[in-house]
């Protein structure tokens, strides 16, 4: 990260969100009562040999999401728009990664986003291993846009025993960091459930907003919990006339 764009009293924050940011846009969290989980089981539609076994059910699992995520009812929150003002406010002192593979952190103005468990609105090829936009549903008719194979296309997400996206730079972020922020994940998945004990001996101040304490809410500094949509502005508000940087 560069100096460039802040105060002296800067600092450099990575932010980590989960499903609990874009609960009040309307998408389900994974496990919560309500959540995903307690509707369809993990190991049938969130693991390579899922998707070996019954394809036809994995693509109509994403395809159903990916219809929801493009209903015009779903949008960014409070929550996603106050990163989004953080995010252009800081520019690369920030980053922003997020497990989620909704668009709400654009949409809601923040960018580049560090998408660690990919992106619902991609689809990856397996003929040729390219990924790109993918806004339709996925069939065994459906043809990459950039080899030509049919029948090849899966979502472009990160299923358990997967290797999340970018972790080189996500762990150079941590190493390097100030301030170590957690908003609505439970910290239940690793690697990112370890990313607060990576900051911590770093040396970075540690907090998590959520609804709840998660998993991992002893390794926080500092917790607040209630809904992303109250805590998140409110935080923002406090970095900004912190670092005296216009948001
Ligand atoms: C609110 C709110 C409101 C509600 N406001 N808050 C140790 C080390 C490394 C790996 C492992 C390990 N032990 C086990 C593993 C393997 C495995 C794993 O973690 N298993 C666990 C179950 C134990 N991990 C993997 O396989 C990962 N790959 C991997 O580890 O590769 C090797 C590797 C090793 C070492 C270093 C690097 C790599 C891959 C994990 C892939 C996860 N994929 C999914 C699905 C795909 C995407 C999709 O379909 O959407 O990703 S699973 C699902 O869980 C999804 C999420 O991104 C992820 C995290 O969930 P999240 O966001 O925390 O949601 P919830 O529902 O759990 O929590 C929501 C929270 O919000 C709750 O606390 C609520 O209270 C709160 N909330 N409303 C604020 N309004």
């Amino acid at each position: 990260m560069t100096s460039s764009s802040v105060t002296s009293s800067s600092k450099r924050i990575v932010v980590l969100t989960g499903a609990g940011i874009s609960k009040e846009s309307g998408l389900d969290t994974f496990r919560d009562a309500d959540g995903i989980w307690s509707q369809v089981s993990l190991e049938e539609v969130a693991t390579p040999e899922g998707f070996r076994r019954d394809p036809v059910k994995v693509q109509a699992f994403y395809n159903a999401r990916r219809r929801q995520l493009q209903d015009q009812a779903v949008k960014p929150n409070l929550a996603h728009r106050a990163l989004g003002r953080l995010h252009r406010a800081l520019g690369e002192e920030m980053l922003l990664v997020t497990q989620n593979i909704d668009d709400l952190h654009e949409r809601g103005g923040a960018g580049p986003v560090l998408h660690m468990h990919g992106e619902l609105l991609r689809a990856r090829c397996l003929a040729c291993r390219a990924d790109s936009v993918w806004t339709a549903d996925i069939d065994s008719a459906s043809r990459c846009s950039r080899c030509s194979s049919t029948g090849q296309l899966r979502p472009h997400v990160v299923w358990f025993g997967e290797m999340p996206l970018e972790m080189e730079r996500i762990y150079g972020a941590l190493a390097d960091c100030d301030l170590f922020v957690s908003i609505g994940t439970s910290g239940n998945v690793y690697p990112a459930a370890g990313f607060v004990a990576e900051a911590r001996e770093a040396g970075a101040h540690t907090l998590e907003l959520n609804l709840e304490p998660s998993e991992g809410a002893t390794l926080f500094a500092e917790k607040r919990y209630g809904p992303a949509s109250e805590l998140v502005p409110l935080w923002v508000e406090e970095v900004l006339a912190e670092t005296g940087v216009a948001g």
